[in-house]
């Protein structure tokens, strides 16, 4: 397949672009570099250092002869998107990656709110144009995320729910309740791509990923040059990756609250096996479909109680939890159950978090600790208002 990834310089695009491309797809990315710049902007840094998106390409090709094509293109540039998504023959499938993601940096203040929903809602709503002007018959995979359903008090189902009111039932989009302005985008773009399946008859898989973790996928591990991004900051850094490399240093596990924050979540290995199954298996013309992109459940402080167990009984590092004031509104006690069988029943075998895995990361992370800026681990992005209870301080 002629597959387009946009976005392919991040952690879960260049993991997907080099799966992908493994597996004979003709790949071509388009990315604006800006996650890049991120980093500069706020002092952050990746764990492990990456190369340029030059040098990763023709690295890729240097071991496996295959091309992977790269084009700086920023998905808010509506003609440039139009160009690339009109270019002959016609991509079969375009998969979206190319979006802010992070939940603290859309809070940091008005202006990161902003640029949040530019990027993500106008970038989206481009590339929607852009397919309806220009090639209506590509596959759009949307990474969409599992933090727009929120924490309902009932299963979450997977982005639809059969309801009966007054007698009648219908089949509607399942209610979603976003907890930062970055997930708003996301419940917004679900509602482009369904509303543009339904209207112009544009065909989309919107993919409600979990939490992400892991570093290693077998591509990735083929070069140091190949090598993906590894956040551990406040800001990108997701909650396991982030306990690792605590862990690693021997920094307090940062619980935010009691930690029964419950989450799905999802190993890299099976991310990308999720998008080249949503890649060979298209939905129909005309079809909106909702996969939920997660193979586990866990609260916070299950995690942190993994991470220390491991660190403690195979590394011997003490390893302490600490409770910190939560910086999010967000619940940290309440019902959590969703369910995951669409991807599950094209073929996707779950990979669990293990021992191994944690392990793997802590490692990494002792590899790489002189990189490592203790003054990037406690949160700073507050959005919880001052005057709100605050949880005790449990260790
Ligand atoms: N948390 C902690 N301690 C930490 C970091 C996070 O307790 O040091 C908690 C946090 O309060 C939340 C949970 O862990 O309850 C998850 O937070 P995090 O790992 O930062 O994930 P999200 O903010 O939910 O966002 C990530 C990705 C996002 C994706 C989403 C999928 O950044 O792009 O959409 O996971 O659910």
């Amino acid at each position: 397949m002629k597959i387009l990834i946009a976005g392919g310089d991040g952690y879960c695009g260049w993991a997907s672009a080099l799966h992908l491309s493994a597996r004979n797809h003709d790949v071509t990315i388009i990315d604006n570099l800006i996650r890049r710049e991120w980093d500069f902007e706020h002092n952050l840094n990746s764990l492990v250092p990456i190369c340029t998106i030059d040098e990763r390409i023709q690295e890729w090709f240097r071991l496996t002869g295959k091309k992977i094509h790269f084009v700086n293109v920023d998905v808010t540039n509506y003609s440039e998107i139009c160009k690339i998504i009109n270019c002959e023959p016609k991509f079969d499938a375009l998969v979206h990656f190319a979006q802010q993601r992070s939940a603290p940096f859309s809070m940091i203040d008005h202006e990161h709110a902003i640029r949040t929903h530019i990027n993500n809602t106008v970038g989206n709503m481009n590339i929607l144009w852009a397919l309806h002007e220009y090639s209506p018959n590509t596959h759009l995979v949307k990474l969409g995320t599992m933090g727009e359903y929120g924490t309902p008090n009932i299963d979450v189902e997977e982005g639809f729910i059969n309801i009966e009111y007054n007698g009648r039932s219908d089949r509607l989009p399942y209610p979603k309740q976003p907890g930062s302005f970055y997930h708003l985008t996301k419940v917004s773009d679900s509602d482009q791509i369904n509303f543009t399946c339904r209207t112009w008859k544009l065909h989309a898989t919107d993919l409600n990923q979990g939490i992400v973790y892991g570093y290693s996928t077998a591509e990735v591990d083929l070069s140091p040059i190949l090598a993906n991004r590894f956040d551990y900051d406040h800001i990108f850094g997701t909650v396991l990756n982030r306990f690792c490399i605590q862990a690693a240093l021997g920094h307090p596990l940062t619980v935010y609250g009691i930690g029964g924050q419950t989450r799905s979540f999802i190993d890299i290995r099976d991310t990308v096996k999720c998008i080249e199954i949503a890649c060979e298996n298209p939905a129909k013309l005309g079809e909106y479909r909702v996969f939920n992109q997660f193979t586990e459940m866990f609260s916070v402080l299950q995690l942190a109680q993994l991470v220390q167990q491991v660190s403690e009984n195979q590394f011997n590092l003490k390893c302490k939890i600490a409770h910190i004031k939560n910086p999010r509104t967000e619940k940290e006690v309440h019902y959590y159950n969703c369910i995951n069988t669409n991807l599950c029943s094209l073929g996707l075998q779950p990979t669990l978090l293990s021992n191994e895995t944690i392990a793997s990361l802590i490692q990494l992370s002792t590899k790489y600790a002189d990189r490592v800026n203790l003054k990037l681990i406690p949160p700073q992005v507050q959005w919880k208002p001052d005057d709100e209870e605050t949880t005790p301080n449990i260790t």
